[in-house]
């Protein structure tokens, strides 16, 4: 069985999927596409030579008969209103984050979901496919640290353009953490509290950076995350659990060790395409086969794009307000309440 893809946004990650699909995954294939910039969507079936219709809009595009699966990688303003016109078609979908820029629009998803009585969506947070991140977990669930007490992390891109503002160091980036971490630690954030250290010479009027984020968790562990999106050296992301009884930390990105002129050097990446490549191809790879056997998705599910726009309004609250502000979660729907992806 080859599952029928409808694309809607083929900027730059979108491209990406759509290459992975074609030419490097199985059980997939993308038979329509659609983007606000029509020449965009048109560059995306020449580059990949693809067998797809292109349609004017997403709602054209979940109309058609043969899509099977409607995978969202428009900017995330847009994702809530195709997200929920794809549920109800009775679509499955696969969302780029965030699920929806508010908390307020990922329960509309919810709602949408449970009313069609099955699992129909998956989030893109790909972390959770990352091999460095799964040892992390298999180490903390091995009991390898003892109890985390500790998390320390950082975020960091070489640079962003003048479009990039300070709240988007959270809805954009930090984002990734906050999915990851819970996930990691198995617990659930209590509060959060924001600083701006001195801003860096590299930003621009619109944009604090970098920032430092101070999480606590429901059972008291506290994680320090910076985000440094013009640190110009490189794209960067570290990880370290500090528990009772040892440390873990997240692997560096494999390269050759080069000596040369007196040094001992190793190449650090540039962009999330390369850094995250591996994750990507088996989070989507996993969303073919899932669906493929079981009938839905074994990803992050739309309750934790909830739990990470829940999360992510309090750190923009904290942004604003330089307080400690809390992070309320809604009760878990039984619906939502089976096990996610096990590690693998
Ligand atoms: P992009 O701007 O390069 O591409 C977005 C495309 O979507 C554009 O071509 C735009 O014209 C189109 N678009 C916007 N709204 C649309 C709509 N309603 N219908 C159809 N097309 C629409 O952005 P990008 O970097 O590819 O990011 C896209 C999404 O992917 C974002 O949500 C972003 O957060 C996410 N993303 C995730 C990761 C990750 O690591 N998981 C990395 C990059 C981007
Ligand atoms: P992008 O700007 O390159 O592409 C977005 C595309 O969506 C553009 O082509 C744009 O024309 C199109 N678009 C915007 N509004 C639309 C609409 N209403 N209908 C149809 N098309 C529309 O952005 P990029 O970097 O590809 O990001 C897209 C999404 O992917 C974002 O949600 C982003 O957060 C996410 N993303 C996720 C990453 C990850 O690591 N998981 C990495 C990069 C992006
Ligand atoms: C981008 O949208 C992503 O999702 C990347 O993974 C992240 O590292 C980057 O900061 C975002 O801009």
């Amino acid at each position: 069985m080859t599952l029928r893809f409808g694309v809607v946004g083929t900027g730059a990650i979108g491209k990406e999927h759509i290459n992975r699909i074609t030419n490097k995954l199985s059980g997939g294939k993308v038979i329509a596409v659609t983007d606000v910039n029509q020449e965009s969507a048109k560059q995306a079936v020449e580059a990949y030579q693809l067998d797809a219709v292109i349609y004017p809009d997403d709602k054209a595009l979940i109309a058609d008969p043969n899509v099977d699966v409607v995978l969202v990688s428009s900017w995330g303003p847009a994702h809530e209103e195709t997200v929920v016109a794809a549920v109800e078609a009775g679509k499955y979908v696969f969302c780029e984050k965030p699920l929806a820029t508010t908390a307020a629009g990922c329960l509309r998803i919810v709602e949408a979901e449970m009313k069609q009585g099955k699992k129909l969506v998956q989030v893109g947070f790909m972390r959770r496919y990352d091999s460095g991140y799964i040892q992390l977990k298999q180490a903390i669930e091995g009991n390898e640290i003892g109890e985390p007490l500790m998390i320390r992390a950082a975020h960091r891109n070489p640079q962003v353009g003048e479009s990039y503002t300070t709240d988007m160091a959270v809805t954009d980036t930090l984002i990734h953490e906050i999915d990851v971490l819970h996930w990691l630690i198995d617990d659930d954030y209590k509060s959060v509290q924001v600083h701006f250290p001195r801003k860096t010479k590299y930003s621009h009027a619109n944009l604090q950076d970098p920032q430092l984020f101070t999480i606590t968790t429901n059972r008291g562990i506290v994680i320090s995350v910076e985000v440094f999106v013009n640190c110009q050296y490189g794209y960067d992301i570290q990880c370290e659990v500090i528990g009772d009884e040892g440390i873990v930390k997240l692997p560096e990105f494999q390269s050759v060790v080069l000596r040369k002129n007196q040094k001992l050097s190793s190449t650090i990446l540039n962009d999330w395409k390369y850094r995250f490549m591996d994750a990507y191809n088996v989070e989507i790879q996993d969303f073919i086969d899932s669906i493929t056997k079981d009938g839905k998705p074994n990803g992050p599910t739309s309750w934790d794009g909830y739990i990470a726009a829940v999360t992510s309004d309090a750190c923009v609250k904290a942004q604003q307000t330089g307080e400690e502000e809390l992070i309320h979660l809604q009760e878990r729907p039984a619906f939502y309440s089976e096990k996610g992806l096990q590690i693998i």
